[in-house]
């Protein structure tokens, strides 16, 4: 099992003799429309995959599972009442059972062939992990609108921050060929409720906006559309000028804006449900509306208004800063954006990354979250595990979605949740989204650890639901991916649950973060210093001296604190009140300062990287007492990543140690391991081959 089936293995059923052999061998599904024929497709592959390839006898005229839309079949509108209809929305399901003539029958509709895709999923995933159809049915629809995967996939198919391989489209074959990969993907995609793709790097290139591009584009759009995937793409700004032959890329210039609608025409005519734009504007060397003396606001009014009569939106994203502003990095994106709540049009939606520096392995949450009450916002979360470890390093990214998913940003009062911020309800926001960006590649098993599927998986099922439980999450995908057996999911589960928190340990404990080596940011780099970028450093952030370590950033500091609400900035301003994980974060503090279990900040420091190491090289044996639970490829696989990641937890510890030593001048407390090399080793030491630099 090289698995490339993800979380949709249809591995034969525990027990065979299940009801579900005559439900799925017996089958209505009326019409015939592409959509349908993949919800028939899909029964096959599981039914056969579940009891063996054998084939029922069908009785055609008393089928057991019957999957249509309303008046498509007489089942439906006996069993199923208008209000249960109503509360599916456009994209939701209901999954129910009932008699008829004595027989036990399941029915799975909705408003929309996608809907009875999504329920058909979810039939096949319930089948699979042995739960139960519940009595009074199994309704559910998404809280959010837009589900997306930002692909930072660059058009030579070399991919930004990706570890798994080189882009997955193919832009020479495109249009002609249709990989069978792209199909696979769509499907993986709908199972989860994935509806939108960005297939281009926000790093844009104006290239895929020229006609020969937008012909490749439309047949991604063509082969996606079926499974209820719009197509996005990103857009550069300067493009006007850069393909379009204007000499400005001005938004308030009648040209430039003349350009953009005329350019959406055509990429409408190509693909008439073209999902929108998706931007990366003034932040990185991107060019943008700052170029013009212009906001952000304006830069993104002039696509909104090009893509509204088609019914287009913008993802316009947040992460807007630069080195020439003095401010704390951390202020930026705040700075620019509150200011300009309301200037946006309706079709506009403000993407914000779940922090407010950039993807580290813990940030607090963004505090635009809740600040911006006349501007939707969306959620921007890092799937490719860019500052945890790649590809190598096991690291179960639920929970850490769901800490800020649930982080209270107190914008109308307790319990104003960042995900009821993202999914409309606390400032009744009509258009709602969340973006992952993608760690999906050309390797077999799509994401090169075989874990790290769990976190494209996680993305999907929080975007689907923000208040999804991690635990749910993680224990649904080994029961899909790998076994029902409770000797492996119960004690896998733990570790994947832990696996998050276990990173932050060896690589940023106490709220320490951007400590990585320069570039790729693959391995520890806390000396990282100068090179014209101070914002791009490790000392910039951490600031340890002989006097202590961490960013002050309460009212003494940079107030970055200050962005937040009041009761936060009460809470974590307090050393009595912060929480430890975000410590360093907001504090600067002596090497002796006393944490809350009296250790010393020092000891503290170093006792959570010895935790880090001891939980890595633990998952090392949990792993291998489960040989006798995973195929032999599988196994092999992910034991000999997680021999990987316990030595550089190792790397990470000694070196981070060793460099903060150098201020802290105390000795290393007891317990912690004594660092086989010296300082000198680990500065030396950058390892040189790391892909995803883009
Ligand atoms: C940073 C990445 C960079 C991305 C940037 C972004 O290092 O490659 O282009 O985020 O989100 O974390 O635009």
């Amino acid at each position: 099992n090289d698995g490339y089936k993800l979380w949709l293995q249809y591995y034969p059923l525990e027990n065979p003799k299940s009801e579900y052999r005559e439900i799925l061998g017996n089958a209505r599904v009326p019409g015939e429309s592409p959509t349908l024929s993949i919800i028939k497709t899909e029964l096959e592959i599981a039914r056969s995959g579940f009891f063996g390839p054998a084939t029922l006898q069908k009785d055609s005229n008393s089928p057991k599972l019957i999957i249509a839309l309303k008046d498509t079949d007489p089942a439906i509108n006996k069993n199923t009442t208008p209000e249960e209809m109503a509360v599916l929305g456009e994209e939701g399901y209901l999954i129910k059972k009932f008699s008829e003539a004595g027989q036990n029958k399941i029915l799975i509709t909705a408003n929309s062939e996608i809907g009875l895709l999504y329920g058909t999923f979810k039939l096949l995933q319930t089948i699979q992990t042995g739960e139960q159809i519940p009595n009074t049915g199994l309704s559910n629809s998404p809280k959010i609108k837009h589900r997306v995967l930002n692909h930072w996939d660059n058009l030579d198919r070399s991919v930004e921050r990706g570890y798994s391989g080189s882009s997955i489209w193919n832009w020479h074959r495109l249009p002609r060929h249709i990989d069978q990969q792209y199909l696979d993907y769509a499907r993986a995609n709908a199972s989860l409720g994935i509806n939108g793709v960005s297939v281009t790097n926000v790093n844009a290139n104006a290239l895929v906006l020229t006609p020969e591009y937008l012909a490749k584009a439309k047949a991604l759009a063509d082969a996606f559309r079926p499974y209820g995937i719009k197509l996005y793409l990103t857009a550069r700004f300067s493009s006007p000028m850069e393909i379009g032959g204007l000499p400005t890329a001005d938004p308030i210039n009648a040209e430039v804006q003349a350009w953009w609608k005329e350019k959406t025409k055509e990429i409408y005519q190509y693909i008439p449900d073209f999902g929108g734009f998706l931007v990366k504007a003034d932040s990185e060397g991107q060019p943008g509306p700052h170029n013009y003396g212009r906001t952000q606001a304006e830069g993104a009014n002039v696509l909104a208004d090009a893509v509204r009569p088609y019914g287009g939106i913008v993802m316009w994203r947040a992460f807007v800063y630069n080195e020439k502003t003095p401010d704390d990095r951390h202020k930026q994106g705040y700075n620019e954006f509150k200011k300009i709540d309301g200037e946006f049009r309706e079709n506009v939606i403000v993407q914000v990354k779940n922090g407010a520096i950039d993807f580290q392995p813990r940030e607090p949450f963004h505090p635009l979250f809740g600040a911006m009450p006349k501007t939707p916002l969306m959620m921007e979360f890092q799937i490719t595990q860019e500052y945890l470890g790649h590809d190598t390093h096991l690291a179960f990214l639920a929970p850490m979605f769901e800490e800020t998913l649930k982080s209270d940003t107190y914008a109308n009062g307790k319990g104003s949740l960042v995900s009821k911020v993202i999914d409309g309800s606390l400032h009744k926001y009509p258009l709602t989204a969340m973006a992952g960006v993608a760690n999906i590649g050309t390797d077999r098993n799509w994401t090169g650890h075989h874990f790290h599927q769990a976190n494209w998986f996680a993305f999907g099922k929080l975007a689907w639901d923000p208040e999804t439980r991690s635990a749910d999450i993680a224990e649904e995908w080994l029961k899909l991916t790998f076994t029902t057996d409770k000797k492996f999911t119960e004690p896998i589960q733990k570790m994947m649950l832990a696996s998050h928190e276990m990173v932050v340990n060896y690589m940023t404990p106490l709220g320490l973060h951007h400590i990585m080596a320069r570039g790729h940011h693959y391995g520890p780099g806390p000396w990282v210093t100068g090179g014209g970028r101070d914002d791009w450093t490790a000392t910039y952030y951490h600031k340890a001296t002989e006097k202590g370590v961490g960013f002050d950033r309460t009212a003494s500091g940079s107030d970055a604190l200050g962005q937040y609400a009041p009761e936060i900035q009460k809470e974590w301003g307090n050393l009595k009140t912060a929480p430890e994980k975000f410590l360093l974060w907001f504090h600067h503090l002596p090497w002796d300062h006393r944490l809350a279990n009296g250790n010393t900040l020092w000891d503290g420091i170093a006792l959570h990287y010895q935790k880090g190491v001891e939980e890595a090289k633990a998952n090392v044996a949990i792993w291998e007492s489960m040989e006798a639970h995973v195929d032999a490829e599988r196994f092999k696989h992910v034991l000999s990543f997680m021999k990987i990641q316990a030595e550089e937890a190792v790397w990470w510890r000694d070196a981070c140690l060793l460099y903060f030593q150098q201020f802290s001048k105390m000795p290393l407390p007891d317990g912690v391991d004594k660092p086989e090399h010296d300082l000198d080793y680990y500065l030396n030491f950058n390892p040189k081959f790391v892909p995803g630099n883009g």
